[in-house]
């Protein structure tokens, strides 16, 4: 029954445009020096990936924000036959250019917002804080205008968007966006925190709230599915217990004690799965991946998914008869050192996250 809609759903998108330029060839080394050493132009696309070099209020390590050229790098070595989803780049994969504007931006609320992270929070009698506090808050809203206004650039054309972060607060426009045309959309969310807090530490934008502001500011969300979460306060556990089934959060520890128990990885995720609805907006924190994964990213923590557990998940997903409508990455770092380590999962995370997508849209 949900098969037949979802095919409805899926004619009515362009079919994929072939956009192999002559001579192309998937197995030599990159030739071009777009996504994936891709030169795919942004109208031939059938997915723009929307770069946001932003990491203001990230609370334990900063670095984020040089995400999007860090996986771009990494993407060029992404090898481009995939064993699970085919040839990705077929469909047409591009990424906008990085605005430098917005990474400006962020170095700037990034030396505003470091006074009250070192702080631990915002002191309320604090006028020098409060006028922090605000600034920030303007320049994560001159960050939503940014990605609202490219998300709707590229759905007008019938494409799909897809952000790379930056910290975790860059996507809140897009899934407004998405969910403005698909009202009744869950959202996907592996992670290991839960971002479900008010206002962390004052902001009211801050990576570690994107949930309780989509939640609460975007009531076309249908549902929020959480995965992997590990690291929770009070109040979010009692945000998701007050939600009425709005959210729901399958907390990595609960998953393996489900595996301990003799249940089967494609068991859990067929569990997962059923609890979304046709149309899924995925958000991917790379800290939902296991450490080993993210060594660079601002705040990893033990537990988590392996790669190919995410891998399993994503492909039952995608033929599960529902429909990706976008998905963010966000919260890749080389971290402190440099480590290209971090981009190079990343890309391959972002791969994975477009076959998922292209697939169940059946594009690819
Ligand atoms: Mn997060």
């Amino acid at each position: 029954m949900a098969k037949r809609a979802t095919k409805g759903v899926a004619r009515a998108l362009k079919p994929a445009k072939a956009v192999v330029p002559a001579g192309f060839d998937p197995d030599a080394a990159a030739m071009g020096d777009g996504l994936f050493g891709l030169d795919t132009r942004v109208e031939d696309a059938r997915v723009v990936v929307i770069p946001v070099p932003f990491d203001a209020t990230t609370s334990y390590r900063a670095g984020t924000a040089a995400g999007p050229a860090e996986v771009l790098a990494a993407s060029m070595q992404v090898d481009l036959e995939d064993i699970q989803f085919g040839a990705i780049w077929r469909a047409g994969l591009v990424m906008l250019p990085i605005p430098k504007d917005i990474a400006a931006l962020s170095r700037k609320a990034r030396a505003l917002a470091e006074p009250i992270i070192e702080a631990g929070g915002a002191d309320p009698s604090s006028k020098a804080h409060a006028k922090a506090l605000s600034a920030v808050n303007a320049a994560s809203e001159r960050v939503h205008a940014y990605v609202g206004e490219e998300a709707a650039r590229i759905l007008n054309r019938g494409q799909i968007p897809a952000l790379l972060g930056g910290d975790h607060a860059s996507p809140f426009a897009l899934i407004r966006e998405l969910a403005k045309r698909h009202p009744g959309m869950g959202v996907l969310q592996i992670d290991a925190h839960a971002d479900l807090r008010d206002a962390f530490e004052g902001f009211t934008w801050s990576h570690a709230s994107i949930f309780h502001n989509v939640m609460t500011r975007i009531p076309e969300v249908g549902k929020l599915v959480q995965v992997g979460i590990r690291d929770v306060g009070a109040r979010e556990v009692a945000f998701v217990e007050q939600s009425k089934g709005r959210v729901k959060t399958f907390y990595d520890q609960r998953l393996r004690d489900r595996q301990f128990g003799g249940a089967t990885w494609t068991k859990v995720c067929q569990e997962i799965i059923a609890t979304l609805p046709r149309e899924v907006y995925i958000s991917f924190d790379i800290d939902g991946l296991t450490s080993e994964h993210c060594p660079g990213t601002g705040t990893p923590v033990p537990g988590g998914l392996t790669f190919a557990e995410m891998c399993h998940l994503l492909e039952l997903l995608s033929k599960s008869g529902r429909r990706v409508v976008g998905f963010d990455l966000c919260e890749v770092s080389a971290g402190d050192n440099g480590d290209e380590w971090n981009g190079s999962v990343g890309a391959r995370v972002l791969y994975k996250l477009l076959g998922c997508t292209l697939r169940s849209a059946k594009a690819i």
